[in-house]
């Protein structure tokens, strides 16, 4: 196969299954995230496993100088995978931390607008191409002491749908994902690297695992040409609504 993907937050959990089972698919990679050392082994990893070419690209989505220029000089990917994103804190709103609030929005909202932006116009322009947006089921619902990661991925499912509206007719198209509790670094993030109490989160049911959103992922994108997969809502049998975990 001679198709790209590039995938935000493909150092870890969500996005590197991603990076597994495409690479598996025999896709091109381009894999993005901060943390260097990850996405280089992970490259080296998948090149010599399936036979690809894996690129790496190391920025912060929040900072849209870096997006631009890490990215500018690129062809638009076949498949382009927004996924990097992250909680912080799980508090009421008027006691949230508002540092909290603005790496959540600037991560999940507006580093995913920054790297849409800059191929949305070369896909546009190529007239092909598909967005895969990783929402939450925190942008369908709310939970208590979500609030604001929950406000970002409502933003995130917004967003989604008027990118489709707008890019359906550049044959451009567009999916929504949305898990429930899946374990990865996540917890571990959200918790301010508190390993135990994320551990926690997970105890007494069986969650989702990275593997199982990747697995959606790569069967939106593989569906034919005049089928879109606009949303995905993928949950624990044992979460059947979020920021409710049935426990044994
Ligand atoms: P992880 O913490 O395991 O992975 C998050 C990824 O995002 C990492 O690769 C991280 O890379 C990257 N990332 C975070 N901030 C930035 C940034 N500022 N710039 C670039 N990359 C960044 O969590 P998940 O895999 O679980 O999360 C992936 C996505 O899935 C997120 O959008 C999350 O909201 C969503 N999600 C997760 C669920 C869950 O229960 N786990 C459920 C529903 C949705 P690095 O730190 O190297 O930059
Ligand atoms: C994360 C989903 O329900 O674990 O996006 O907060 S939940």
């Amino acid at each position: 196969m001679n198709k790209t993907a590039l995938i935000t937050g493909a150092s870890s959990g969500i996005g590197l299954a991603c990076a597994e089972l495409m690479a598996a698919a025999g896709y091109q990679l381009i894999l993005t995230a901060r943390r260097a050392d990850r996405l280089n082994e992970l490259a080296a990893e998948l090149a010599a496993k399936h036979g690809i070419g894996v690129k790496t690209l190391v920025f912060d989505v929040r900072n849209k100088q870096e997006v631009a220029a890490a990215l500018k000089s690129l062809d638009a990917p076949d498949v382009l995978i927004n996924n990097a994103g992250l909680a912080l804190g799980l508090s009421h709103f008027y006691a949230g931390d508002t540092d909290h609030w603005d790496t959540m929005i600037d991560t999940n909202v507006k580093g995913l607008l920054y790297v849409s932006r800059v191929f949305a116009e070369k896909m546009i322009a190529r007239g092909s191409g598909h967005i895969v947006n990783v929402g939450s089921i925190a942008g369908k619902e709310v939970y208590e002491n979500g609030n604001v990661y929950c406000a970002s991925k409502h933003a995130v499912d917004a967003l989604t749908k008027s990118m489709r509206l707008e890019l359906a007719a550049h044959g451009i198209k567009v999916t929504g994902i949305h898990p429930g509790a899946v374990e990865t670094e996540f917890s571990i993030v959200r918790f301010g690297g508190d390993e135990a109490r994320a551990k926690k989160v997970y105890e007494g049911f069986e969650n989702l695992v990275a593997a199982d959103i990747a697995d959606a992922v790569v069967w939106a994108v593989s569906r034919p040409s005049h089928v879109n997969i606009n949303d995905i809502v993928i949950m624990p049998s044992a979460q059947p609504a979020a920021g409710m975990v049935l426990r044994k």
